[in-house]
C-alpha cells in the first residue's frame, strides 16, 4: 500500500461558515502565513449574492484559527479598483518579500476577471497597489525573492487556442510586468490534463523552488480539482527541474467530495517548517477549508524521482 503524502489533519475542516462572526456562506481557498508567532489566514467567502470577500483568521499552531468580527477586504467603493472589483474578490495569496507581505487576489467585474495586488505590514493596514495583469488571468503568485533585481511571478492566462498553462514574468517594481513565457502544461491524458494554475506561493528549498499547483481533469461527471508539485531552479525560476507524475492530494473527505462545487481541492497557500516539514492549505469543494503536512524532502522526491515533462 502506498502512504499518502500529505497526511490530513484529523480534525479537518478547520474553519467553515459557523466559525465566522459575519454572514457567509463557505469559507475556502485561503493564504496562510507566519507573522510573528501567529499564522494568518486570509480565506475567501461566498455571500449569498454568489460574489465572494476575503476575510482574515488567526492562529496560534496553524490548525486552530479564529476569524475576525470584520471582513479584511470587500469590493473597492472608489476609484479604479471599484470598476474591477465590482463582482467580488476572490482566492488571495500572500508572500513575505523585505518586510511587506504581498497579497495577489482575483478581482471580477463585468469586464473580466483580472489580478490586483494589495500590500500590508501588519495584517491591520492594507493598501492597494495596483491591478497588474488585464482580464482573463488567475492565479498570480509572486516568489519571495528576487532574480536579477527582478520581481517574478507565476501566472495563468486564459486562451481559447492552449490548454490553460502556467507562465512566468517579471517586474522591476511589482506595478509593469514583462518578459512573460509559457513555462509549463497540461499532460494530455493526465490528472492535470484540462488546465493547471499556480497555487501556492513557491517555497524554497536546498533542491528548487517547490510550487504546489492545481490540475483540473475532466469527467462525464464534471471536472475533478487535484493538486501537484514542480520545482523550478533556485536562480531561474523559468527553468522548471521536474514535475511529478502523480498527484499529490484529490478529493478523498466528504467536504472535499460534496459542497458548493464538488470534487475540489484547491490550494492558495503552504507554510514552510522549520522541521522539515509543509502544511498545506486547501479549500474543500469550494465550502470549507482544511490542512495537511507532508514532508519538503518527499515532495521534491516526487518532482526529481517521479517526474513528467514540463512541457509536453
Ligand atoms: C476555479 C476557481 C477557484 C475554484 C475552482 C473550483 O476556476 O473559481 O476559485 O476553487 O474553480 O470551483
Amino acid at each position: 500500500m502506498k502512504t499518502d503524502i500529505v497526511r490530513r489533519y484529523s480534525s479537518n475542516p478547520i474553519l467553515t461558515k459557523a466559525d465566522i462572526p459575519y454572514p457567509v456562506e463557505t469559507v475556502h481557498n485561503a493564504a496562510v502565513v507566519k507573522h510573528g508567532s501567529e499564522y494568518i489566514m486570509l480565506f475567501r467567502s461566498h455571500l449569498r449574492t454568489g460574489r465572494s470577500i476575503i476575510g482574515l483568521a488567526r492562529s496560534p499552531d496553524g490548525f486552530n484559527f479564529t476569524a475576525e468580527p470584520q471582513p479584511f477586504l470587500t469590493p473597492a467603493r472608489e476609484g479604479v479598483f471599484a470598476e474591477y472589483e465590482e463582482f467580488g474578490v476572490e482566492d488571495p495569496r500572500v508572500t513575505l518579500l523585505e518586510g511587506e507581505y504581498l497579497i495577489t487576489y482575483s478581482a471580477y467585474s463585468r469586464n473580466g476577471v483580472r489580478i490586483a495586488l494589495a500590500k500590508t505590514r501588519d495584517f491591520e493596514h492594507v493598501e492597494r497597489v495596483s491591478l497588474i495583469t488585464q482580464a482573463d488571468y488567475r492565479n498570480v503568485v509572486i516568489f519571495p525573492a528576487r532574480f536579477d533585481g527582478l520581481y517574478a511571478r507565476l501566472d495563468r492566462p486564459h486562451s481559447e487556442i492552449s490548454p490553460w498553462s502556467i507562465w512566468i514574468s517579471y517586474s522591476p517594481d511589482l506595478r509593469f510586468w514583462g518578459d512573460a513565457r509559457l513555462i509549463m502544461k497540461p499532460e494530455p491524458y493526465h490528472w492535470d490534463e484540462m488546465k493547471i494554475g499556480p497555487g501556492a506561493p513557491p517555497i524554497r528549498t536546498a533542491q528548487g523552488w517547490l510550487s504546489i499547483y492545481h490540475g483540473v481533469f475532466e469527467t462525464m461527471d464534471g471536472s475533478v480539482y487535484r493538486l501537484g508539485v514542480a520545482l523550478h531552479d533556485l536562480k531561474d525560476p523559468a527553468r522548471i527541474t521536474g514535475v511529478g507524475e502523480s498527484w499529490i492530494l484529490q478529493p478523498e473527505d466528504p467536504w472535499e467530495i460534496t459542497g458548493y462545487v464538488h470534487n475540489v481541492v484547491f490550494t492558495c497557500g503552504a507554510v514552510s517548517e522549520d522541521d522539515g516539514t509543509v502544511k498545506i492549505y486547501w479549500g474543500g469543494a469550494d465550502t470549507v477549508m482544511c490542512v495537511g503536512e507532508a514532508d519538503t524532502s518527499a515532495l521534491v522526491d516526487e518532482c526529481l524521482k517521479h517526474g513528467r515533462p514540463a512541457k509536453p
